[in-house]
């Protein structure tokens, strides 16, 4: 009987014009790179890698718009007309008033918490993201967890687990003051939880709260358009509203943001730091010359911030987040069919494989995520990221963080893959979770002192 037509399909809002050659490589090849790469994902060589998806960070693939930009970029060490055309979208699209470049996100990161954060000062955030929270520690603060314990679940179906759980945010206030709090950090869709959008509807209820209390709102807006995506598709009131218009409410309810622009804006390095307060804006203009560059360029070249101030314009479409978070989707839904234990909703900028459900065989100290991540590159050449144990580090008394979340993500960079790789990486998945019982853990031979995950090496127990 002929099939009827129940939904339709989405379809990439692009086609391909350029194309980049892949090089297969075969098992034994994979588990000598593997070996020498201390089983860390990050210290493989890319050549070696079939189907990249270890993050969507600076990965992505530029339109032939951004790439006609790209070579009209303005590369004067000081008032290039590249940097005001990015101010000038910075400010169209997003509202923030004033822009300082850096070279990538944490460049943003970094200067922010040295001009805000004071010794023994606390910042509360929708969870903690790698480099955001080291910033804080090296600035002398301590990072407080106030995202909605459904967060922590995998298997929780809330649709916005990148809520502040206010009471959390008010015992804080209740127990050190206001005054040692200089400002909530939030983030749209949150990395760490699993690429999880936060609701208009929470945003406002903490800028009610934080107003009342004299505390700033900083928003880390790395992946803002995809939660506003989320928002658009899940939150009420807001199914007609356009995705660029979500943006400027998200953005409009907070103080100032780091940006990361090699997720959302579509390019491969860059980054800024954006806020509404001109104090604030002439402490940064002083940081910014002496660890990123002059504030008209920032650590990035002209080119590039042509390229953000295009990207920043296609990020906001509509047709282009439905495809992009249409194909991560395609990619979790393939993975449930084979039984993969999987973070639910899917998120934003990946899938993430439960690692805890996967290998329940191992305890966390032996580092399921990072072992599933190397067996996933033995078995097919996809490499994939430990957002885990190892990722978490340690606490000022240098213990380990055990958090509940043991993930790997599967990353999908933005407009470089097609279906029939996500098919692919799938049955890879697939493969390992057939053979799971048989998978032993590891152990940590070499520990980096700041963000191990990137440069910790491993041997498999025996
Ligand atoms: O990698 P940077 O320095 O441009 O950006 C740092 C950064 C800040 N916030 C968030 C939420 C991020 O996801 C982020 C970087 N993320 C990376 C590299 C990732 O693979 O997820």
């Amino acid at each position: 009987m002929a099939k009827t037509i129940t939904k339709r399909s989405w379809a990439e809002p692009y086609r391909m014009k350029m194309v980049e050659l892949l090089k297969v490589t075969t098992k034994p090849q994979r588990m000598k790179a593997m070996r020498d790469a201390g089983y860390n994902t990050f210290l493989l060589h890319a050549e070696d890698v079939y189907i990249d998806l270890l993050t969507d960070s600076g990965t992505n693939a530029m339109s032939d718009q951004q790439w006609a930009a790209f070579m009209t970029g303005d590369e004067a060490y000081a008032g290039s007309k590249s940097y005001y055309n990015m101010e000038k979208a910075i400010q169209k699209y997003y509202g923030y008033r004033y822009v300082i470049p850096t070279h990538q996100g944490r460049g943003a990161e970094h200067i922010l918490s040295q001009i805000l954060i004071k010794k023994g000062d606390y910042i509360p955030g929708n969870m903690y993201f790698t480099t955001t929270r080291l910033h804080q520690e090296m600035a002398g603060g301590t990072f407080v967890d106030i995202i909605v314990d459904e967060a922590h679940d995998p298997n929780s179906e809330f649709p916005f687990k990148g809520n502040v759980d206010m009471n959390k945010l008010e015992a804080l206030v209740k127990k050190v003051g206001a005054e040692k709090i200089p400002y909530v950090c939030i983030a749209t869709n949150v990395n760490m939880a699993g690429g999880q959008p936060i609701s208009i509807k929470n945003l406002r209820e903490l800028r009610e709260f934080t107003q009342k209390h004299g505390i700033r709102i900083i928003h880390d807006m790395t992946r803002v358009a995809e939660n506003a995506f989320f928002i658009q598709q899940r939150e009420s009131g807001y199914e007609k509203a356009k995705i660029a218009d979500i943006v400027k409410e998200i953005c409009s309810l907070t103080d100032g943001a780091t940006m990361s622009s090699k997720k959302d804006a579509l390019v491969n390095i860059g980054g800024f730091l954006a806020i509404n307060d001109w104090e604030i804006y002439e402490e940064a203009r002083n940081l910014v010359v002496a660890y990123e560059g002059l504030h008209t360029y920032g650590g990035i070249a002209g080119r590039d911030m042509e390229a953000i101030a295009v990207g920043i314009k296609e990020s906001l479409s509509d047709s282009h987040q439905k495809a992009r978070v249409g194909q991560v989707e395609y990619l979790g839904e393939k993975m449930l069919e084979y039984g993969i234990p999987l973070v639910k909703p899917f998120g934003g900028h990946g899938i993430f494989v439960d690692a805890k459900a996967f290998l329940p065989h191992l305890s966390q100290d032996e580092f399921p995520a990072q072992t599933l991540a190397a067996e996933i590159y033995i078995d097919s050449g996809v490499r994939t990221m430990e957002r885990g144990i190892v990722s978490a580090g340690r606490n000022s008394k240098g213990e380990n963080y055990h958090p509940n979340l043991e993930l790997v993500r599967f990353t999908i960079p933005r407009r470089v893959y097609t279906q029939a790789h996500m098919d692919v990486v799938a049955e890879s998945a697939a493969m390992v979770y057939e053979r799971r019982n048989k998978i032993k853990g590891l152990k940590m031979v070499y520990e980096p002192k700041f963000l191990r995950f990137f440069q910790a090496r491993f041997d498999k127990l025996k």
